[in-house]
């Protein structure tokens, strides 16, 4: 099993890796109209820790460690996936949704660009993602073409459907619907809209990254335990860091989900049992990982996940 020796430079490099790769793939003028081009980037470009697009190149390094070429095959999807996460937060941001005016430490898009071309961006960025997961990457040496497309499809099924109704957008339906009933969950309600809304993306973002490098359906099944459980975590993070953070260091409203009365994990557990809870999960993901003897960086980002600040 691989050593994952130095997180942080491993992440600053991969993170540049995304920044360039998205740069190259998201369409700008002229071949779309300008000011919808710059709405997009905005958003894309305002800061974010690039997670998703992460943990997809270090589960196709996992599952294919020799293999010089899993990066640039799971690279198009990486940025796919970051893509629909920041089309996800622009709306999630509009005045009809979360109703948020700063996001990644910068004014929410509608803020600079108005609801309506927010809305247009959003759409943009989701519908772009879905093109370039259909386009990129082209032939590659050594892969057979008919081999490529059925990954590109398994890959595009993985990541449609856990953005879709029974994903993400279906959990961000029933934080809707309870934000608007003034309806609470108990434990099991909060974790099962968690589950669609962020935990669906996390875990298609592992499956989705070791699906291009060709992992096997047994790597996949324990890859999907593992983004199961970290986004679980994740989840419960962001929610005592809501409590716990400050907006500056955020780069969003901090102490909203308590002021708006949300339900959330450490209204529910409390503080102390919310960690605990979150760090179960880690290592929970963390096992599902070594039962199937799968190395590389994706336990230690985890780790990272379970102590991150922001
Ligand atoms: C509008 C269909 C639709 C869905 C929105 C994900 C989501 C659903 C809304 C975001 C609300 C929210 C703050 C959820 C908490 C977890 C989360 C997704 C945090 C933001 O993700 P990070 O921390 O953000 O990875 P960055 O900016 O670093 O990419």
């Amino acid at each position: 099993m691989n050593a994952a020796p130095d997180l942080p430079r491993w992440l600053d490099a991969r993170r540049r890796d995304v920044d360039r790769a998205l740069e190259q793939f998201l369409p700008s003028s002229p071949a779309c109209p300008p000011r919808i081009g710059e709405a997009m980037r905005y958003s894309l470009f305002a800061g974010g820790k690039r997670l998703r697009p992460v943990l997809a190149l270090a589960a196709a390094e996992a599952v294919a460690p020799e293999d010089a070429q899993a990066p640039q095959l799971a690279m198009p999807v990486a940025c796919a996936l970051e893509m629909i996460h920041t089309y996800s937060l622009v709306h999630d941001d509009l005045p009809a949704m979360d109703d948020d005016s700063l996001r990644r430490g910068q004014p929410t898009n509608h803020v600079v660009f108005g609801e309506g071309l927010a809305i247009l961006a959003g759409d943009g960025l989701l519908t772009e993602a879905f093109a370039l997961m259909a386009r990129e990457p082209r032939a590659l040496d050594g892969i057979d073409s008919a081999d490529l497309s059925a990954r590109k499809l398994r890959a595009i099924r993985t990541v449609s459907e856990a953005a879709g109704a029974c994903g993400m957008v279906g959990g961000q339906a029933i934080d809707l619907a309870a934000a608007g009933s003034g309806a609470s969950f108990d434990a099991e309600g909060l974790r099962a809209m968690h589950a669609r809304k962020t935990g669906a993306l996390l875990r298609a973002s592992v499956a989705a990254g070791a699906i291009m490098a060709g992992g096997s359906d047994q790597q996949i099944a324990a890859i999907e335990v593992f983004g199961s459980e970290l986004g679980l975590a994740f989840q419960i993070i962001d929610d005592i860091l809501d409590v716990e953070g400050a907006s500056a260091d955020l780069g969003k409203t901090a102490g909203k989900d308590a002021a708006a009365g949300k339900p959330t994990y450490p209204a529910i557990y409390g503080l102390d049992a919310s960690r605990t809870l979150a760090s179960d999960s880690i290592a929970r993901a963390t096992r599902a990982l070594s039962d199937a003897a799968i190395g590389g960086h994706l336990a230690a980002i985890a780790r990272w996940v379970l102590t991150r600040t922001h």
